[in-house]
């Protein structure tokens, strides 16, 4: 089966008995989630990357249904069809929300799989929640799915579900992606239930990741922890066969070309370019508030750039982006914080009336608004201190169709092992992350050009579409 073909073939079957689906994906969170205007609900996209690369994937697929949480505390609503896929909303309450969702996902897999940049937390009460809901999404995904249907998992918070689900289901085709890191196997043993979540993703058929670093960490620690034999992609486990695969996602690039061509968007980046002052060059940074997107890092080096006269106020700006993110969970307050400080110092000391050298926005914008600010930037700076891939590094390349501008990319992204002719730098180098800020500023159109024409073939040629092609036709081998 392939995503986004017209599944008219299945339509009369899927009318006749909507619950029973062949294609079910399921993911942590819908791809829209549930605001409350008064007595009124409306769905608005969800952020994050995970959602921007699969609602292309998804959309016009009658045969297909995308089980995730809306967003909201309590009670699931009904299932709905959105941009021709079905919706199917799952209630997580407001102490799951604390323990599954804050807690166990995001305080303790986190941090762990981004290198321990914060210290994870492991908690019992964490992981029992974890498990109970990870129970509740394969047990939905067992009654939705048809006789033999494929299910695609989706990312840390549900490691435990193909298993799960292949406990109930033998039947079912099961892939499981994850979209972060997977770390080196001495943090990894750190997990107290290290055994349970490799046995977990084992239920799958096809495991994908998005670095070949990613791959190997696995691999390594599944054959430490569950004794498995390994023998080049495949394990063998308690009778069982998992493939594992490097599958780089990528994005919409149809998505980005349709808003370039757009006049409104061609009108506001003239629009936003000329608010700023015209300057001679402009720097943006487009992130998540998270610590380990390395937004503090480029700020400082910013700051001293200017301290020491290397870039001048007059002439260049940064614009950093940083989404709202994960508020209640530890170290995003932080990072907020010292962010938010650097903001101040750098404006403080080098702006002038009307005209800071930073525009920090805290706001969650429209993809949209990023692609015109993608086309005004002269200088992408994207620098995490490690990044599962980092869509906006991609999403940059794309919007530069005059080839023209300098990607600055960390080295521990995954986007740093497609896009090799980025500026790549180390982030925990300052001074080497200068040098290269610097450098971007001063590059020729030439050599702009020469280093951004094999990025955007890289980009332009492995789509999302492509990468869910991809993965969906070797779980079809499996
Ligand atoms: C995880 C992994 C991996 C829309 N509005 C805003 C905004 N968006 C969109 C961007 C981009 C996406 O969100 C952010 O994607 P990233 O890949 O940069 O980051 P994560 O959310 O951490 O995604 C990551 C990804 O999953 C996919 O596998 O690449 O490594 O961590 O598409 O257009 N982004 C921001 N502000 C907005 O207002 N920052």
């Amino acid at each position: 089966m392939r995503l986004g073909m017209p599944a008219t073939r299945y339509f009369s079957y899927m009318v006749t008995s909507p619950q029973k689906w062949q294609f079910v994906l399921v993911a942590n969170r819908l791809p829209v989630r549930r605001l409350w205007e008064g007595e009124q609900t409306k769905w608005v996209p969800s952020p994050g990357g995970l959602v921007s690369a699969l609602r292309p994937v998804m959309a016009g697929n009658p045969n297909a249904v995308w089980v995730g949480w809306s967003g909201v505390p309590g009670a699931g609503a009904d299932p709905f069809e959105m941009d021709g896929f079905q919706c199917h909303p799952l209630s997580i309450s407001q102490g799951e929300i604390q323990l599954f969702y804050e807690g166990f996902s995001n305080a303790t897999l986190w941090p762990l799989f981004h290198d321990a940049l914060v210290p994870p937390e492991y908690h019992r009460t964490w992981w029992d929640s974890y498990r109970s809901v990870n129970e509740r999404y394969a047990k939905v995904a067992a009654e939705l799915a048809g006789p033999g249907a494929t299910v695609w998992i989706h990312d840390y918070h549900l490691l435990l579900v193909p298993g799960l689900l292949r406990e109930m289901r033998p039947d079912l085709r099961i892939g499981f992606f994850l979209h972060i890191p997977f770390p080196a196997w001495e943090l990894y043993i750190r997990m107290p239930w290290r055994y349970e979540i490799i046995e977990g993703l084992l239920g799958a058929n096809l495991i994908g990741l998005q670095t070949p670093l990613g791959a190997d960490n696995f691999f390594r620690a599944t054959s430490r922890i569950t004794g498995a034999k390994t023998s080049g992609k495949t394990i063998v486990y308690a009778g069982r066969t998992t493939q594992v695969g490097i599958f780089p996602i990528g994005i919409d690039t149809n998505r980005v070309n349709d808003l370039l061509e757009d006049p409104t968007v061609q009108a506001r980046a003239a629009d936003i370019r000329q608010s700023l002052g015209s300057p001679q060059t402009v720097m943006l940074g487009v992130d998540r508030l998270d610590y380990t997107k390395g937004i503090e890092v480029r700020l400082r080096a910013f700051r001293e750039l200017l301290a020491e006269g290397r870039l001048s106020p007059d002439r260049c700006t940064l614009i950093q982006i940083a989404e709202p993110s994960r508020s209640q969970v530890t170290g995003y307050a932080e990072v907020r914080r010292a962010v938010e400080q650097l903001v101040g110092d750098v404006n403080g000391n080098f702006g002038i009336m009307g005209r800071p050298v930073v525009h920090y926005l805290h706001q969650s914008h429209p993809i949209s608004e990023l692609v015109a600010m993608y086309s005004i930037a002269d200088v992408m700076l994207v620098t995490p201190l490690r990044d599962g891939m980092n869509l906006v590094a991609k999403e940059y390349v794309a919007s530069r169709t005059d080839n023209t501008g300098v990607l600055v990319l960390s080295e521990f992204t995954g986007a740093a092992h497609e896009l090799r002719t980025a500026e790549l730098v180390n982030p925990h180098d300052i001074e080497g992350l200068k040098s290269a800020m610097v450098a971007a500023t001063h590059r020729s159109s030439g050599e702009s050009a020469k280093a951004m024409k094999p990025m955007r073939r890289v980009v332009l040629s492995k789509t999302a579409q492509a990468w869910a092609e991809n993965f969906l036709t070797k779980l079809e081998a499996c």
